[in-house]
């Protein structure tokens, strides 16, 4: 199949779109198998989407690379995301290593952004992987992130996202720090809860 330089763009985003599908069907099927082998289901929804041309374009501005195929390829790691909503924060470590042990997805980087939350506040694990994907050229390998947290991660960052994405990054420094002060509820909120359910666990096994 000959490609024009004209559709190389297009043809790119074919291949994010393909691996997007074969990322979220494959992350399904893991947490399918862990429901029936656990008789427990540690994922609350899992969302996946293609970060779109004006996200890509501004990341790589940010970074300081022209928008080129060849730079979305080697500095932008998320155009193609999965997030997974777990309900609680071991659940997040659980699925972690679900997904490190698959053939399929490809570990290259972690980052525990639980244990070492960013300056906002936010907390999240992220995994950089690769996926295979087969065309009739053959089979490549595309990367992709996928963020795992719990939901009281997840309503932090939503609202954190919303208010960066409204008011331009420009967050007044006392609201930066109330949000701080937020994220580190969340974490106490976390601590709790999975306090009570190991709690309620104990309580079950001795009953
Ligand atoms: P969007 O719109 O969510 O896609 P690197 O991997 O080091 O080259 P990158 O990608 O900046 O650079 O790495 P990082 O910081 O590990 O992960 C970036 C993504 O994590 C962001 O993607 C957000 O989705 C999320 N994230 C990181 N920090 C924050 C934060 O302070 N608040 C919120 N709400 N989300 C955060 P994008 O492309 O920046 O945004």
């Amino acid at each position: 199949m000959s490609i024009e330089v004209n559709d190389e763009l297009e043809y790119l985003m074919l291949r994010y779109d393909s691996a997007l599908k074969v990322l979220q069907t494959q992350l399904e099927i893991l947490g399918d198998e862990f429901k029936l082998t656990h008789k427990y289901n540690p994922i609350e929804h899992i969302k996946t989407r293609l970060k779109t041309m004006e996200s890509i374009t501004a990341k790589l501005n940010k970074k300081g690379y022209e928008f080129s195929i060849q730079n979305i390829e080697q500095y932008i790691n998320d155009v193609v995301g999965a997030r997974i909503v777990c309900s609680f924060k071991n659940d997040v470590y659980s699925i972690v290593n679900v997904i490190k042990s698959s053939d399929i997805i490809t570990v290259l980087d972690e980052k525990d952004y639980i244990e070492n939350p960013k300056t906002s506040g936010y907390s999240s694990y992220h995994l950089i992987v690769t996926v295979p994907v087969t065309f009739t050229t053959g089979t490549a390998s595309i990367k992709a992130e996928i963020q795992i947290r719990t939901m009281a991660m997840d309503f932090w960052a939503s609202l954190d996202h919303k208010l960066n994405y409204k008011y331009d990054g420009r967050i007044p420094d006392d609201v930066i720090s109330e949000l701080m002060d937020a994220s580190n509820e969340v974490n106490k909120l976390d601590d709790t809860m999975s306090k009570l359910v190991d709690k309620l666990n104990k309580y079950n096994s001795t009953n």
